[in-house]
């Protein structure tokens, strides 16, 4: 028996997958971020096999213990391009595997993207970059330390999709999740409540302002007690007060011991519930010979109103 959060197509629901998602690589005008392309995008989504438009449901109805949902054997192209290696690559044009992450995240939400944020695409790739192996970014292969996506930001994605197109040469690199469901049971009654107090401040990147224009203090943990949303990014939130600190590091305990380790095969797409669980990433080695790996993400939004304010033009871009 497959487990509840992860999915396997079956071969003619692969087929179907791959029809839908070949008639958007010929939708008018070919590219992705054109609201033309989208429209018809979200029409075709509506011919998802039952079967996987079921599961994406129950995942946005809950998403269960671990916070994410694993697809497996979605369609893949015959032949795969070198692995892009520029900064801040992105995929503007509908590809196959664009098509399939954008069908497929418009049965959970809205697809959007950060004007700030590798150009504000809706699908951005995730590759290793020369010269910033050691950064604390998706270009990075250094371990990526756990985080909410984008957790300084007031309209955070509800949900990150991250489509494989390529594993790494050996086999290394592992997306780390862990949901906070999980984690509950390895912290103690002083540990949440530290965690719930308006204490920690979140910078954002470089490329979303002044790396000292910190969040305003907020909590880690919101919500119901017993199962709240989390917020925390290991690399950007901090806190001046030592309890709070004495917190975090609990936390971060605990998030070591229940996190678990994908190795993504292509045709791979996971979803993260990015309200409930954090993801990270193992270390891996790259290459730079156009076969390293490479990821597509696309971030889902459960309210497209709420951010209209952040929205200019009514596009899926949010300043
Ligand atoms: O490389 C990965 O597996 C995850 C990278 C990441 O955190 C992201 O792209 O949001
Ligand atoms: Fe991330």
């Amino acid at each position: 028996m497959e487990p509840e959060n992860t999915f396997t197509l079956s071969e003619a629901e692969r087929d179907d997958v791959a029809a839908l998602a070949q008639e958007l690589t010929r939708a008018r005008p070919g590219l992705v971020d054109e609201r033309e392309w989208l429209d018809r995008c979200r029409t075709l989504s509506c011919h998802l096999p039952a079967r996987l438009q079921d599961r994406l449901r129950a995942f946005r109805h809950d998403p269960g213990p671990t916070g994410r949902l694993l697809l497996r054997n979605l369609p893949a192209a015959d032949s795969v391009p070198a692995t892009p290696r520029e900064p801040d690559s992105v995929e503007r044009r509908a590809t196959l595997s664009a098509s399939v992450l954008c069908a497929l995240s418009m049965e959970l939400g809205d697809v959007i993207a950060y004007r700030n944020e590798k150009q504000g695409a809706l699908v951005q790739n995730v590759v290793p970059v020369p010269g910033r192996e050691g950064q604390q970014s998706n270009a990075g292969s250094v371990p990526l330390e756990m985080h909410t996506e984008n957790a300084f930001h007031p309209h955070r994605p509800d949900y990150v999709g991250l489509f494989c197109v390529r594993s790494d040469h050996d086999r290394a690199a592992g997306l780390r999740v862990a949901s906070v469901r999980a984690v509950m049971d390895h912290l103690d009654a002083g540990t949440r409540e530290m965690l719930r107090q308006p204490l920690f401040t979140t910078e954002p990147p470089p490329s979303f302002g002044r790396p000292d224009s910190g969040t305003k203090p907020h909590a880690v943990l919101t919500g119901d007690a017993e199962d709240p949303d989390i917020r925390v990014d290991f690399h950007a939130t901090h806190t001046s007060d030592p309890w709070g600190r004495q917190a975090m590091e609990a936390l971060a305990e605990a998030v070591r011991t229940v996190s678990e380790e994908l190795v993504l095969e292509p045709a791979d797409l996971v979803y993260v519930d990015n309200r409930v669980a954090l993801h990270g990433r193992t270390a891996f080695v790259p290459r730079y010979d156009g076969q390293d790996r490479w990821l597509q993400r696309a971030f889902v939004h459960l309210d497209h109103r709420r951010s209209r304010a952040a929205r200019a033009h009514h596009s899926r871009v949010l300043s």
